[in-house]
């Protein structure tokens, strides 16, 4: 079987770890050997994700996938969405969480985390979106160390606890593992063969 050696268009590590943990046998998965600057001002995750993996296409001339996500909360009118990253930068996502809970106070609770995932081949001027989320709702309090970002506040429909709290769970049910998966699951049937 060929495999089809794929650069990830990201300076997140545990997107890396989590991308690669359901990335089928064809594929392999290797960080950007470079950091590209890319101004992430889409109004949309899919924007941004294919931002992100043409930025990234062009530089190093190689297949290259990106992942743009974010946390969206239905009551703050999908805040805070596209600046999940953004919102209050330079601050520890305790206290970010902490702010968000207190405007939460009093409004509904229900959330998604959503993934939009881009696959671009420069070579063949093949360019695949996908956009996948996992519904839930924000806890009453941050509980659990695992994951990373909005992790320890969020938990899943059909289960009472944080991402944060089941890290190993949350690899296997997260919007990143089911935009993926899609991606990858219709890569070789778009590519016309087997594998690209
Ligand atoms: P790149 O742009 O370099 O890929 P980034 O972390 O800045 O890295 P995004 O612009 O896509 O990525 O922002 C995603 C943010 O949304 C991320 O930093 C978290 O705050 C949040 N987020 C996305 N997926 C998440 C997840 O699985 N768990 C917790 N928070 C997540």
């Amino acid at each position: 079987m060929n495999v089809l050696r794929i650069y990830i268009a990201t300076t997140n590590s545990h997107k890396v770890e989590e991308i690669r943990e359901i990335a089928p046998e064809w594929t392999e998965i290797l960080p950007s050997p470079e950091k590209i600057e890319v101004i992430e001002d889409g109004e949309t995750f899919l924007e941004n994700s294919v931002k992100k993996a043409i930025a990234y296409g062009k530089k190093l001339k190689l297949p290259v996938i990106a992942d743009d996500s974010g946390l969206v909360i239905y009551s703050l009118g999908g805040f805070p969405g596209v600046t999940s990253a953004r919102f209050m930068e330079e601050h520890p996502y305790e206290e970010k969480m902490k702010i968000i809970l207190r405007m939460l106070e009093g409004k509904d609770r229900r959330a998604a985390f959503v993934c939009s995932a881009t696959f671009f081949d420069p070579q063949k001027n093949l360019l695949v979106s996908v956009e996948d989320r996992i519904e839930g709702h924000i806890a009453e309090e941050i509980k659990g160390t695992g994951g990373f970002g909005y992790d320890p506040f969020f938990i899943p429909e059909g289960y009472d606890k944080t991402f944060g709290e089941m890290p190993k769970l949350k690899k296997k049910l997260s919007h990143r593992s089911k935009a993926f998966k899609k991606l990858f699951s219709i890569l070789p049937r778009i590519s016309g063969s087997e594998n690209l």
